[in-house]
C-alpha cells in the first residue's frame, strides 16, 4: 500500500494514512486502499479492534485538487460513502485517533468510527460549504445523530472549526488525550474492547445502529429484545456468565 501504513499488535489493527504532501487529504487512491485494508480486515477473524490514525494530521480532507472538475456523474463515483459504510459496518469496534486537521471527509472517516479519541491540539470541522459543497460521507447524516441538529447545523453551515475541548463538550469526541499519549489512550480503549466477547460487541453494535435507524420505538425496543436473547445461543455468553461465578476471567471464542 502506498497511503496506508497498516500493522499488527496482537490483535489490534493500526491503520495510519500516509500522504503528508496533502495532509492526508483522501483521494481515490487512498480511499481505494481502505477499500482493500477493510477486505482483509472482514476476512481476519484474529484481528478483533481497528484503530484508524495517522501522523501528524488525520486528513484535512477529501482532495480538492481531484474534485475541481468533477462533472456530477464523475463525483458521484469518487464519493467514498461506500467505503466509510462499511467502516461503519465492520463487525469489530473502530476508535479514530484524531490528531492535527480531521476536515470535511477526515472527520467523516472519523466519524464512520465507533469512538474517537483527538488530540489535545487537534482541530476538527466540516468546511464543505467554504467550497461551495456539503459533505458528502456520512457528514450531514453522522453529525446530528452525535450532537444533536442545532450543532449539527452550526459545525455545516458555517464551516468553522473548533477545538479538541469544543469537540469533547459537544460530544464529537469521545475523549480528549495529551498530544503525546494519544496512540497510548487508543491502545488502552483498545486492548480493554479486545479482552470483551466479540459475539456481544458485535451483537451491540448493530443493534445501537439498527436502533437509530428505525423511526418506530417499539419496533426498536422489540429488536433489542430479539438480539438480546439471540445472544443466548452463544459460547461467549454462557463463558461469560460462568466465568463470573468461578472468579476467574472470562477466554471468549467469538462463538
Ligand atoms: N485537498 C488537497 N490538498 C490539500 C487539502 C485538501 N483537502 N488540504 C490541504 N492540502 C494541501 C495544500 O494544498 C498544500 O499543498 P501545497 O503545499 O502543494 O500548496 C498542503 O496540503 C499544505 O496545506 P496548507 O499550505 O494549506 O497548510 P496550512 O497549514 O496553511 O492550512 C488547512 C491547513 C487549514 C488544513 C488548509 O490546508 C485547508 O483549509 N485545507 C482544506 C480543508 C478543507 O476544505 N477540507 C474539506 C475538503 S472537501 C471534502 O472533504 C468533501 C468531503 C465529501 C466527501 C464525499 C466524497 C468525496
Amino acid at each position: 500500500m502506498e497511503y496506508l501504513n497498516f500493522e499488527r499488535i496482537n490483535a489490534i489493527g493500526i491503520v495510519k494514512i500516509n500522504r503528508p504532501q496533502a495532509l492526508n487529504a483522501l483521494n481515490r487512491e487512498v480511499i481505494d486502499e481502505l477499500d482493500g485494508l477493510l477486505d482483509l480486515i472482514e476476512r481476519d477473524k484474529t484481528i478483533s479492534v481497528l484503530i484508524v490514525g495517522s501522523s501528524n494530521h488525520f486528513a484535512a480532507g477529501a482532495d480538492i485538487r481531484s474534485m475541481i472538475y468533477l462533472s456530477e456523474s464523475e463525483a458521484r463515483a469518487f464519493a467514498f460513502t461506500a467505503t466509510m459504510d462499511r467502516l461503519s459496518n465492520l463487525e469489530i469496534p473502530t476508535i479514530a485517533a484524531i490528531e492535527g486537521f480531521a476536515l470535511g471527509g477526515g472527520l467523516e472517516l472519523a466519524l464512520a468510527c465507533d469512538l474517537r479519541i483527538a488530540s489535545k491540539t487537534a482541530k476538527m470541522g466540516l468546511p464543505e460549504i467554504n467550497l461551495g459543497i456539503m459533505p458528502g460521507a456520512g457528514g450531514t447524516i453522522r453529525t446530528p445523530r452525535l450532537v444533536g441538529m442545532a450543532r449539527a447545523k452550526e459545525l455545516i453551515l458555517l464551516g468553522e472549526m473548533i477545538d479538541a475541548g469544543r469537540a469533547e463538550q459537544i460530544g464529537l469526541v469521545n475523549k480528549v488525550a495529551e498530544p503525546e499519549q494519544l496512540m497510548e489512550s487508543a491502545m488502552i480503549w483498545a486492548e480493554k474492547l479486545s479482552q470483551k466477547a466479540p459475539t456481544a460487541l458485535k451483537t451491540a453494535k448493530s443493534t445501537i445502529h439498527a436502533g437509530l435507524d428505525c423511526s418506530d420505538l417499539h419496533e426498536a425496543i422489540m429488536l433489542e429484545a430479539d438480539n438480546w436473547a439471540g445472544l443466548f445461543h452463544t459460547e461467549d455468553q454462557k463463558e461469560g456468565m460462568m466465568a463470573f461465578i468461578e472468579k476467574r476471567k472470562p477466554i471468549y471464542k467469538g462463538k
